[in-house]
C-alpha cells in the first residue's frame, strides 16, 4: 500500500491541458459561430464557483440527485452487485459517498451471512467454500490532479476497508484506460451530475458506444441525467439571482487570460442563458456588448467581436426517459433500473450489457 493510501496514475501528458486548451480555443473562436468547450470552466476559481452553484436555491440538479441517491443507493448497488465503483469526472467525489456506503454495507452483510452459514455446517458435511468477493474498490477518474488527490485522500481516511485509486485521464478520450477487471470482479461505471448533458448528440452516441465496448458481461453503467421540465425552472437554474452562474461563465475569460495571455475584458461581455425548446438543451453564452478585438498572443491570433455577438460556452441537454433509453439501447445497453425524485426532475438509471 503506498504511503498516500491510494494509487495514482497519470495518463495525461504534462502539457495536456495547455495543448488541448490551445487547440480548443483556436477551433472555437475562429468558427463562424464562436464557441468554447465547457471543460475549461473548472480552474481553481471555476471549481469553487461550481461548488457554490450546487448550493443555490435555483440550481436543483445536485440536491435532487443526492436525494435520489440517499433514497436508492442500496437498491442501485444491489441491482448491479458492485465490487468496484469507477467514477467518470469524479470531481469532489462527494455524492459518491452514498454509493460507497451502500457498497460497503452490502459486503458486511455478505460476510455476516457466510459466518452464519459456516457455523451451521458440520465437519462431516462441509459446505461449499465461500466465493471470495474482490476487495471493495473505488477508482476516481478526472482531469484535475488537485481534485483527484483531495477527493481520494478524504475517502481513504473515511473508508479504511476501501481500496482507492486515482486515474488522471480524460473520459472523452481515454475510456480504454479503465483498469481491467479481475476474474470475478463486477464493476459499475458511474457518470453522475448530468455531465452527459454537456455532449452534443453525436458526441454522446460515440461516448456511449465506446463505454459499452469497455464493459464486460457483469459490469454496469450508472447514469445521472437531468430531465426536461418547464423553462420557468430551467432558466433560473442557469441564471440565478445572486449572479453566481454569471461569474462562473465569465470566469472562462479569466482562464483564457491567465493560460493564454489573452486580453479579454470581462466587463464587455454579458452572461446569457437560452432554453432551446427544439433541441431541449440550455445554452450558456457570453455576449459581446461592444465591437472589439481580443488578442491571443500565445495562439498568434486576433479575434474580432461584433457588438451583440455570442460565444456559446456550454450546452446542458435535458432528457426524457424514452429517448434516453433509445440512445442507450442503440449503444448496446439494456435497462436495469430507473430511479427519480417525486417531481420527476432528475434521473438515475442503471444499464447492463445485453447478454
Ligand atoms: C456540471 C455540466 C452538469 O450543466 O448543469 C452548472 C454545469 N453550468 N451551471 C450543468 C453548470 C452552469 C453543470 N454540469
Amino acid at each position: 500500500m503506498p504511503a498516500l493510501g491510494y494509487t495514482y496514475h497519470d495518463h495525461l501528458p504534462a502539457d495536456f491541458s495547455a495543448q488541448s486548451l490551445r487547440d480548443d480555443v483556436r477551433i472555437g473562436l475562429t468558427a463562424p459561430r464562436k464557441w468554447l468547450p465547457p471543460r475549461w470552466f473548472y480552474d481553481k476559481v471555476g471549481s469553487e464557483l461550481f461548488e457554490d452553484i450546487t448550493a443555490l436555491r435555483e440550481y436543483y440538479p445536485t440536491r435532487t440527485e443526492r436525494a435520489i441517491l440517499a433514497e436508492s443507493a442500496t437498491a442501485i448497488v444491489s441491482a448491479a452487485g458492485v465490487d468496484t465503483l469507477i467514477e467518470l469526472g469524479s470531481g469532489s467525489s462527494e455524492k459518491t459517498r452514498l454509493l460507497l456506503d451502500a457498497m460497503l454495507d452490502a459486503t458486511v452483510d455478505q460476510t455476516a451471512g457466510l459466518a452464519e452459514r459456516r457455523g451451521q455446517g458440520s465437519p462431516a458435511d462441509p459446505i461449499a467454500p465461500p466465493a471470495v468477493r474482490p476487495v471493495p474498490s473505488y477508482v476516481a477518474l478526472d482531469v484535475s490532479e488537485d481534485a483527484l488527490r483531495s477527493a481520494c485522500a478524504a475517502l481513504v481516511s473515511s473508508y479504511p476497508r476501501l481500496r482507492v485509486g486515482a486515474l488522471r485521464a480524460d473520459f472523452t478520450h481515454h475510456l480504454e484506460l479503465l483498469p481491467a477487471p479481475a476474474a470475478a470482479e463486477r464493476r459499475m461505471v458511474a457518470f453522475l451530475g448530468s455531465t452527459i448533458g454537456n455532449f452534443e448528440p453525436t458526441e454522446r452516441a460515440t461516448f456511449l458506444r465506446v463505454l459499452h465496448a469497455q464493459l464486460r458481461h457483469d459490469d454496469h453503467f450508472l447514469l445521472g441525467a437531468d430531465l426536461v421540465k418547464s423553462a420557468d425552472v430551467l432558466v433560473p437554474a442557469y441564471n440565478d439571482a445572486a449572479g453566481v452562474t454569471a461569474a462562473f461563465n465569465l470566469n472562462l475569460l479569466d482562464v483564457l487570460n491567465h493560460s493564454l495571455r489573452a486580453d479579454f475584458d470581462r466587463s464587455s461581455f454579458d452572461h446569457v442563458v437560452v432554453w432551446d425548446a427544439q433541441q431541449e438543451w440550455i445554452e450558456m453564452r457570453l455576449r459581446a456588448t461592444r465591437d472589439m478585438v481580443v488578442r491571443l498572443p500565445d495562439l498568434d491570433l486576433d479575434v474580432h467581436f461584433d457588438r451583440g455577438e455570442d460565444v456559446r460556452t456550454e450546452i446542458s441537454a435535458k432528457f426524457r426517459r424514452e429517448t434516453l433509453t433509445a440512445e442507450l439501447v442503440a449503444a448496446g445497453f439494456i435497462s436495469r433500473g430507473w430511479w427519480t425524485d417525486q417531481r420527476d426532475w432528475f434521473s438515475l438509471s442503471l444499464w447492463g450489457r445485453r447478454a
